[in-house]
């Protein structure tokens, strides 16, 4: 087997790249897509649900997808700097990628709200970093605000290379399933990963590689809804850090998709997210950030409403084969983001002399 050469290398034709374009890239892409006999028993015959683990790119979210694209196109237009604000998972990404390509990298994070994993590596990869006394939609408006005034180019989902890149996550699961799924779960904070997702499989579909387009389902934290609720939220709250975002700037893609796809876009509270982190973790082996568990929230939401069953039966009346239903859940950035929410999420440790007695009860094995 060819090894794998990253997303570019791969989708090549899909991507605004030619042979002049200097590709950066760290073999993101070609992330496992798991079966989970636990989501599919609870949903029952016909459906599989899939598990999309984004986590297990190099940086470990779904965000090297896009960067790939706009580092090297930054590179080829010769840019010196790339600038961004973020939720911490793009300041992560941006910042290896440009490490990569030798430029540098500045980023504007809101003060006290990204996890530690994904400060670090901004910090070790040598960004600029400014943690901004604001939140993350304000931080957008002040990159843009630099990005007018200065020569560096933004390397938010705004974007357009980002969205080119990340809509090669799509094409990996229609390559792997052999067709699109009916149904997709995401989370949904800024709304470019939703945009790019389904542009990506309106274009598989446009050229032949798929012949049905999947309905796209999108969730936000309840706090920070603005796509569900219609109107932009000035102060979100949500233990999902990285979808803490009230004035998505992809707000009409993410529109687009729910619609011409008859989805929904849904909001689920952190109980339910936090309720979806441990099952994914201790019913499959796959330790994701709290912002990802919003997709299996919101399967297990909707399920629970029976929303698959009503759509099965509509499916069905059209005169759909008896076919599996293929349901895939994106799950957008690795658990090793966020280590303290985990920990605070579980029961505490039990601290144990040496002594066989004592640890015997700590272990609860007596
Ligand atoms: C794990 O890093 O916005 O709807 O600045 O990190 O495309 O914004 C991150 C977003 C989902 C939402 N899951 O994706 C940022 C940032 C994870 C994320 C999302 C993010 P979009």
């Amino acid at each position: 087997m060819l090894s794998w050469r990253g997303v570019i290398d791969a989708y090549r034709s899909f991507l605004p790249v030619s042979a002049a374009t200097p590709v950066v890239t760290l073999l993101e892409g070609n992330t496992p897509l798991l079966y989970s006999k636990y989501l599919s028993q609870g949903l029952g015959e016909p459906f599989q649900v899939y598990l999309k683990y984004e986590g297990m790119n190099p940086t470990g979210s779904f965000k090297d997808r896009g960067m790939t694209v706009a580092i090297s196109k930054a590179l080829e237009a010769e840019s010196r700097a790339v600038l961004c604000a973020s939720t911490g998972n793009t300041s992560a990404s941006a910042s290896a990628y440009a490490a990569k390509a030798g430029l540098r990298s500045l980023v504007l994070i809101p003060k006290g709200a990204v996890a530690m994993g994904k400060l670090s590596q901004a910090l070790i990869h040598g960004a600029r970093v400014a943690a901004v006394d604001a939140n993350f939609d304000v931080c957008l408006e002040l990159v843009k605000a630099l990005a007018q005034r200065f020569p560096v180019t933004v390397v938010n989902s705004i974007n357009p290379f980002r969205i080119e890149g990340q809509k090669t996550c799509s094409f990996e699961i229609c390559d792997v399933l052999g067709r699109a799924p009916d149904f997709q779960l995401m989370p949904v904070g800024n709304a470019g990963n939703i945009t790019a997702q389904w542009k990506g499989y309106r274009e598989y579909l446009r050229y032949g590689r798929i012949s049905a387009l999947p309905v796209m389902l999108g969730f936000q934290a309840k706090g920070a809804a603005p796509l569900v609720l219609g109107r932009v939220v000035a102060k979100p709250k949500t233990v999902a850090t990285a979808i803490r975002i009230g004035n998505p700037a992809s707000w009409q893609g993410a529109v687009g998709a729910r619609d011409e796809s008859r989805g929904r876009i849904e909001a689920v509270r952190d109980s339910q997210i936090l309720e979806a982190y441990r099952l994914l973790a201790q019913h499959e082996g796959v330790f994701v950030e709290p912002a990802s568990a919003a997709s299996v929230a919101g399967l297990l939401m909707l399920a629970k409403r029976r929303y698959f069953k009503q759509a099965l039966r509509k499916a069905r009346g059209r005169g759909k084969k008896r076919e599996p239903i293929l349901v895939v859940c994106i799950l957008t950035g690795h658990g090793l983001k966020d280590p303290e929410r985990a920990i605070q999420s579980v029961r505490p440790i039990r601290p144990a002399p040496a002594d066989l007695g004592a640890i015997t009860k700590a272990v609860g094995l007596a």
